[in-house]
C-alpha cells in the first residue's frame, strides 16, 4: 500500500513520533478490511432506496388519514347461550382441554371470592379477583405449549391455575408463609413459578412487557419452537415500556403474543380518560405487527385466537398484539369501592354477560358437562379451598435471615446492618410480631 494514497485520513500524529509505514499499512488494511465488510454488510440491512422504510405510495390529494381509519371488529364465535353464530370458525377445541379450561375457571371464581372474604376477615393483606376475566386469560393460557412463558400482570391467577398451580401453592403465597416458593418476600397474589415458566409478578405497571420482548428474543435464538405471552392491562398500555416493548419486538422479530386485557378500567379511571384512539389493538399496527381483537368473554374465540397467534409467531418469528374485551366485574382490588366511580347499572349490566356461564352453556349443549355434578363439584371445591386456607394460615413465617438472601452470594454489609436494626426492633416489641420473626429469640 503506498501510503501517500490514505493523505488526509491518517489519524494525526499529535507526539510528533515516527509513523512507521509498515505498522500503519497493516492497521490500515484492517480498517478496511472492517469498513468493507460493514459496508456490504449494510447494504445488506438496509434498503438504500427507502432509508425511512415506508411504504411508497404517493398522492395529490391533501387530506389526513381518519383516526378511526382502522376501526377493528370484535372478532367472536359463540353468544350468551353457548351458541356458535351462523358462519362462525370452526372451533378446535377437543372435550378434554373444553373441560379442563372451564374446571380452571370454576376453581378461580371460587378461590378468589374466598379469598376475598379472607382479605375481609383481616386473614391476609390483599387480594386481587380476575372475575368477569376468566374466560380471556383461561383460554389464552390454554392455547399455548408448557415450554411457552407466561409474563403476566397480576390478574391472571387463571393462567397459573391452568399450568397446574396447587391449592396449597396458591394459599402459601397469599399468607406469606414458609413454604410460599418466594419465601413471603412478595405481597399476596404476587406468584411465580420456574417449574411452571411463570415469571414472578411484580407491582410496577407495564415492566413485564420489554422483559416478555427480550425473553423471547432469546426464545428464538435458543431455537426451541417456544415463544411468551405477556399479558397486560390498557391501563399499563399507557406506560412507556409498552411502546419499548412492542418497538423492540417488533424490528428484532421476538415471537411474543402481547394480550392486552382491556377491561374498561384502570383502577378508578375509564378507558375514555385513558386513550382516545380505538383501544389498544391498533396501536400493534402502528408497530409493524398482526393484531386482532377479540370477545374476552368467548371462550372460544380467545383459544382459537390465541393459538393462531402462537403458531404464526412461532413459525415467523414474529410478535403478535391481541387485545381482549371483557369487563372487569370486580373492584380493582380489596383496597377499592367501584361505588365512588361506577353505577350498579353498569355492573349489573356486565353481570350478566358471564364469561364462565357462557361457556357452561356450550359445555352443556355439547354433552361434556353434567349440570348436577357441576353443582356438586362447586360444593367440594368450596370445602378444599376453605381446608388449604386454615392449613396455610398457620404454617410458621419463612425465616427473618430470609429477607436478605439469595440475591448476593455473600450478604453485603448494608443489609447486614439493617438487619441486625430489624431484629434489635423486633426484641424490642416482640409483642407485635410472630414467634418465627425472632422476636421470641428463635429464628428459624
Ligand atoms: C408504574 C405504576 N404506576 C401506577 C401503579 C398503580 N396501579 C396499580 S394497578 C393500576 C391500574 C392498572 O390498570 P390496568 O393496566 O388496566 O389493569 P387492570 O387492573 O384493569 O387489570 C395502577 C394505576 C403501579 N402499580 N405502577
Ligand atoms: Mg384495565
Amino acid at each position: 500500500m503506498n501510503p501517500t494514497l490514505r493523505k488526509g485520513k491518517v489519524p494525526p500524529n499529535n507526539n510528533n513520533q515516527a509513523v512507521y509505514p509498515d505498522r500503519e499499512s497493516f492497521y490500515w488494511s484492517k480498517i478496511t478490511l472492517v469498513m468493507g465488510l460493514r459496508g456490504s454488510l449494510m447494504g445488506k440491512l438496509n434498503n438504500i432506496d427507502n432509508p425511512n422504510n415506508i411504504t411508497k405510495e404517493e398522492t395529490l390529494k391533501l387530506e389526513f388519514i381518519s383516526e378511526n381509519a382502522l376501526s377493528i371488529p370484535v372478532f367472536k364465535m359463540m353468544d350468551a347461550d353457548g351458541e356458535l353464530y351462523d358462519g362462525a370458525c370452526h372451533s378446535s377445541l377437543d372435550k378434554d382441554t373444553a373441560i379442563k379450561i372451564y374446571e380452571t375457571m370454576r376453581f378461580i371464581r371460587i378461590l378468589d371470592e374466598r379469598m376475598l372474604a379472607a382479605q375481609r376477615q383481616g386473614r391476609i393483606s390483599f387480594y386481587m379477583q380476575c372475575l368477569g376475566e376468566e374466560a380471556a386469560v383461561t383460554a389464552s393460557a390454554a392455547a399455548l405449549e408448557s415450554q411457552d412463558m407466561i409474563f403476566a400482570q397480576y390478574r391472571e391467577q387463571a393462567a397459573l391455575a391452568y399450568r397446574g398451580f396447587e391449592l396449597e401453592q396458591f394459599m402459601h403465597q397469599n399468607f406469606s408463609n414458609s413454604k410460599d416458593l418466594g419465601k413471603g418476600r412478595q405481597m399476596p397474589i404476587h406468584y411465580g413459578s420456574n417449574a411452571l415458566n411463570y415469571m414472578t409478578i411484580s407491582s410496577p405497571l407495564g415492566t413485564q412487557i420489554p422483559q416478555a420482548a427480550g425473553y423471547a428474543y432469546g426464545q428464538k435464538l435458543d431455537g426451541n419452537g417456544g415463544c411468551t405471552i405477556c399479558y397486560f392491562g390498557e391501563g399499563a398500555a399507557s406506560e412507556g415500556d409498552f411502546h419499548a416493548g412492542l418497538n423492540m419486538a417488533a424490528v428484532h422479530k421476538a415471537p411474543v403474543i402481547f394480550f392486552a386485557r382491556n377491561n374498561g378500567y384502570a383502577i378508578s379511571t375509564p378507558a375514555s380518560e385513558q386513550f382516545k384512539g380505538d383501544g389498544i389493538a391498533c396501536r400493534g399496527v402502528g408497530y409493524g405487527m398482526k393484531s386482532i381483537r377479540v370477545d374476552g368473554v368467548d371462550t372460544l374465540a380467545v383459544y382459537e385466537a390465541v393459538k393462531l397467534a402462537r403458531e404464526y409467531a412461532v413459525k415467523n418469528n414474529e410478535p403478535i398484539l391481541i387485545e381482549s374485551i371483557a369487563y372487569r366485574l370486580a373492584a380493582h382490588s380489596s383496597s377499592d369501592d367501584p361505588t365512588g366511580y361506577r353505577s350498579k347499572d353498569e355492573e349489573e349490566n356486565f353481570r350478566l354477560n358471564c364469561p364462565v356461564n357462557r361457556f357452561r352453556n356450550y359445555l352443556i349443549k355439547q354433552n361434556w358437562l353434567d349440570e348436577q355434578e357441576d353443582e356438586s363439584s362447586k360444593e367440594t371445591i368450596r370445602k378444599e379451598v376453605l381446608a388449604a386456607l386454615k392449613k396455610a394460615e398457620v404454617v410458621e413465617k419463612p425465616s427473618l435471615e430470609d429477607l436478605i438472601t439469595d440475591v448476593y452470594e455473600e450478604v453485603p454489609q448494608h443489609l447486614r446492618k439493617q438487619m441486625d436494626e430489624l431484629k434489635a426492633h423486633i426484641a424490642k416489641y416482640p409483642e407485635h410480631y410472630p414467634a418465627s420473626s425472632g422476636a421470641k429469640g428463635e429464628n428459624h
